[in-house]
């Protein structure tokens, strides 16, 4: 083997960044004290549905337990988790949310 023939092993690999991000569902849940316009009113302000959305959300939540509201990056939907319970926690509801990873 002659000088030229040296095999360089580059001790860094480097692995490009293609992922996709993970999604996030945001689920809203069922209580039995939160009123149902004041869950809407929160689906309109901070998820951006329309009234006829926020309802059918609203009451998917109300009579199975639970209902997924959207999916976002892991950020957004935090961020608009702490927001919706904001408005519950300032107006003295239990009303939940919370976001969670897609398989
Ligand atoms: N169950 C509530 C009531 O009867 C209304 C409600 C619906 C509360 C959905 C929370 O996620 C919820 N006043």
């Amino acid at each position: 083997m002659s000088q030229d023939d040296t095999v360089i092993t580059p001790k860094t690999v480097i692995k490009p960044k293609v992922d996709k991000p993970k999604l996030y569902k945001v689920i809203l849940f069922n209580d039995d004290y939160t009123p149902r316009e004041f869950v809407e009113m929160v689906l309109q302000a901070v998820f951006r549905t329309g009234d006829a959305v926020a309802h059918r959300i609203m009451i998917t939540a109300h009579q199975k337990g639970s209902c997924v509201v959207s999916v976002y990056t892991r950020d957004i939907a935090e961020t608009k988790v702490k927001e919706a319970m904001d408005y519950a926690k300032e107006a003295g509801f239990p009303l939940m949310f919370t976001a969670e990873p897609e398989e």
